[in-house]
C-alpha cells in the first residue's frame, strides 16, 4: 500500500526515468531501434528498476497511468533522436492490464495523432503471458493495435504459456526469443534446436526475429549463421539514458 502511495506521488512529481537499449541488426549490429526501459528515481531509495514497482502498479490499477506517461515520454524522446537523424524505432513494454483497459488502444491513437509520431516506428512489446489471462480481450485489442499501423512484438518468446493456435491471426510484426534460449545457444544444443525453430516459425508467419540477452561474441555468430535478424544485449550496448545509446558495431572478415 505505501509503494501505491508514493507511486502515485512518483508520476505527479516525474520521478520516474526512461533508458534506453540498442537493437540491432544483424550481422553487422548497426542500430535498428531502441527499447524503453522504465525506472524509478525514488528520493530515498536511489534508482530503483521496474521489477521493484511493476507488480504494485498492476495491482492497484496505476498501470495505466503508468504505461501512459511511459509512452508519452518515450516518443517525446524519440522525436529528439528523429531530430538528430536516428531513423530508429521505438519498442515499448506493455502490460496485459493494458490489453484488458477498454480506452487503452483509443489513448494510443489518440496520442499518434497529437503527437505526428509515425505508427510504423512504434513497436509495443507484449509477453506472451498477457494472451494467457483473457484471451479474447487481449487479442481483441492487439488486432486493434495492429490496425493502427504500429509494430506488434511477442516478448520473452518460450517461456509463457502461449497456445501457438493465439498467433494465428495476430498482426505480429516480431517475436522475440527469451535470453533463457539465447544465453548458451553457441554451446548447449537443446537451445539451438529451440532457437532454430523459433527463427523459421517467426520467418513462416511474416515477422522479424530477434534474440534477447546477447552477452557473448560467440552467441552473436552463431545467432548470425542461424540467420537471425536482430540482437539485443550487453554485448551491443546496455540500457542508459537516451543520448548516450550506442551500439558495439561488429566487423568480421
Ligand atoms: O530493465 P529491466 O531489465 O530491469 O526490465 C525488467 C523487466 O521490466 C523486463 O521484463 C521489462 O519488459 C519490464 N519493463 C521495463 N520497462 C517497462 C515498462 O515501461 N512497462 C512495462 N509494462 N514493463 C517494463
Ligand atoms: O523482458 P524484457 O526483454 O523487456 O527485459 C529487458 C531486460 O533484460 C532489461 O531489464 C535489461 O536490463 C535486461 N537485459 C538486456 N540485455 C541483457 C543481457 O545481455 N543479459 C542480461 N542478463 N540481461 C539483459
Ligand atoms: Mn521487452
Ligand atoms: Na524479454
Amino acid at each position: 500500500l505505501k509503494v501505491q502511495a508514493e507511486l502515485r506521488h512518483a508520476l505527479e512529481r516525474d520521478e520516474l526515468v526512461l533508458w534506453y537499449q540498442p537493437k540491432v541488426g544483424l550481422p553487422g549490429a548497426e542500430i535498428n531501434g531502441v527499447e524503453a526501459l522504465v525506472r524509478w528515481q525514488h528520493p530515498e531509495r536511489g534508482l530503483l528498476p521496474p521489477g521493484e514497482f511493476l507488480p504494485a502498479a498492476e495491482h492497484s490499477g496505476l498501470i495505466a497511468p503508468l504505461t501512459e506517461w511511459v509512452l508519452r515520454r518515450a516518443l517525446d524522446d524519440q522525436a529528439g533522436w528523429i531530430a538528430t537523424g536516428q531513423d530508429w524505432t521505438l519498442s515499448v513494454n506493455i502490460s496485459a492490464r493494458n490489453l484488458e483497459s477498454t480506452g487503452f488502444v483509443g489513448f494510443v491513437g489518440a496520442l499518434l495523432a497529437a503527437t505526428g509520431a509515425r505508427p510504423d516506428r512504434l513497436i509495443l512489446e507484449v509477453t506472451e503471458t498477457a494472451l494467457a489471462g483473457d484471451v479474447e480481450t487481449a487479442m481483441r485489442a492487439i488486432k486493434e493495435l495492429g490496425t493502427l499501423g504500429v509494430g506488434i512484438s511477442v516478448d520473452d518468446f518460450g517461456t509463457g504459456y502461449t497456445s501457438l493456435s493465439h498467433l494465428r491471426g495476430l498482426p505480429i510484426t516480431e517475436i522475440k526469443i527469451d535470453r533463457a534460449f539465447v544465453a548458451d545457444v553457441d554451446r548447449d544444443p537443446q537451445s539451438q534446436a529451440i532457437v532454430r525453430s523459433v527463427i523459421d516459425l517467426a520467418h513462416g508467419l511474416g515477422s522479424r526475429v530477434t534474440a534477447e540477452g546477447v552477452e557473448t561474441l560467440e552467441i552473436h555468430r552463431w545467432l548470425v549463421e542461424a540467420g537471425c535478424d536482430e540482437g539485443q544485449g550487453w554485448l551491443y550496448g546496455r540500457p542508459v539514458p537516451w543520448p548516450q545509446v550506442a551500439a558495439k558495431v561488429i566487423v568480421e572478415p
